[in-house]
């Protein structure tokens, strides 16, 4: 029985689409016995960009690197992991993922997340990856959640699917999400208003100040810190969500990362109706030059992110 409804699927990334669903369910299981599945939130060392490593993290990484084995993935690259992996020499596909994205969030039971990205594997890992983002053949979310849900897009619309626990099978319930041209939410870590450049600070004033404003509306706030969860939740109901760069030390290009982070969600968002930015430019128009590089991300409503776009002139 495949773990997703394939109707909607191209037949050559089925093998692949299909081992993520399973792998998916699998670890939805363990993150829902939390505790009882042990210490998920431990941490156990750190990654490639000096980020703390949670159990569940390595875990997570461990479980889909495994079951990408002989889907056709000749390459395999992971927040998790320094270098590309090769699975396989004679696969077609490339993918990178966030495996466990959310992390601070794991031992508080709040929405995480797994982010993947698929492209055409080029001659080696590295230009596997390192391309312009619009090169992506496939990307998408799976949200840990209340529900477990999957969106997923291969560049005709943005798919979402939620889990039926009994049937053990992901089911589409929206073959092209739309998401809201106006926001009434926006999205950025607050406490770091100090650090920002003031396009940024003055964009968050004209939400702060809703209909006494520019805005002429009010707006509500969010941050989850799960990049899955806002982005679920924008993909639905609209709203802007901003991680810029700021002037701490190692965040002069934000926190997210662009291979397995911002390009997957670009692609989604993009397809969805929505649009996605570093600021000023479209992240699907921009290329990776570094596994593990950081970007500014701005994306959302179509109407906010060019507002933004405005105010950095
Ligand atoms: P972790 O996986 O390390 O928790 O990072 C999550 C994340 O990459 C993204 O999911 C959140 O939107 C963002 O970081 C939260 O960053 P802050 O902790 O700086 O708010």
């Amino acid at each position: 029985m495949p773990a997703i409804d394939p109707a909607l699927i191209p037949n050559a990334l089925r093998p692949i689409i299909d081992a993520l669903c399973a792998t998916s369910i699998d670890l939805s299981r363990v993150i829902a016995r939390g505790p009882l599945a042990g210490k998920l939130g431990a941490g156990v060392g750190e990654n490639s960009d000096g980020d703390q490593q949670k159990a569940l993290d390595v875990m997570a990484d461990e479980m889909f690197e495994a079951a990408l084995r002989g889907t056709g993935v000749r390459y395999y690259a992971s927040e998790e992991q320094e270098d590309v992996v090769t699975l396989d020499d004679d696969g077609g596909y490339a993918l990178a993922t966030d495996p466990l994205d959310g992390s601070s969030n794991i031992d508080v039971n709040v929405t995480i997340g797994t982010i993947f990205s698929i492209f055409e594997a080029a001659d080696n890992g590295e230009a596997s990856f390192l391309r312009k983002s619009s090169d992506q053949i496939a990307a998408g979310y799976i949200a840990y959640g209340p529900q477990t849900l999957l969106a997923m897009t291969f560049g005709d619309g943005t798919q979402l699917y939620v889990l039926d626990p009994e049937r053990c099978e992901f089911v589409l319930v929206e073959a092209r999400m739309t998401l809201p041209e106006a926001a009434k939410e926006f999205s950025i870590n607050a406490s770091n208003r100090r650090h920002w450049t003031p396009p940024i600070l003055a964009y968050v004033e004209e939400c702060e100040r809703g209909r006494d404003g520019a805005k002429g509306k009010d707006m509500n706030f969010r941050w989850v810190g799960s990049l899955v969860a806002e982005t679920h939740r924008i993909l639905t109901r609209g709203g802007t969500f901003l991680y810029p760069a700021d002037a701490r030390p190692n965040y002069e290009n934000g926190r997210l990362r662009m291979v397995y982070e911002v390009g997957p969600m670009a692609f989604l968002v993009e397809q969805a109706g929505g649009k996605a930015t570093d600021g000023m430019d479209p992240i699907l128009s921009l290329t990776a030059e570094a596994l593990h590089e950081r970007r500014p991300f701005v994306f959302g409503s179509a109407e906010e992110v060019e507002r933004i776009a405005a105010l950095h002139g």
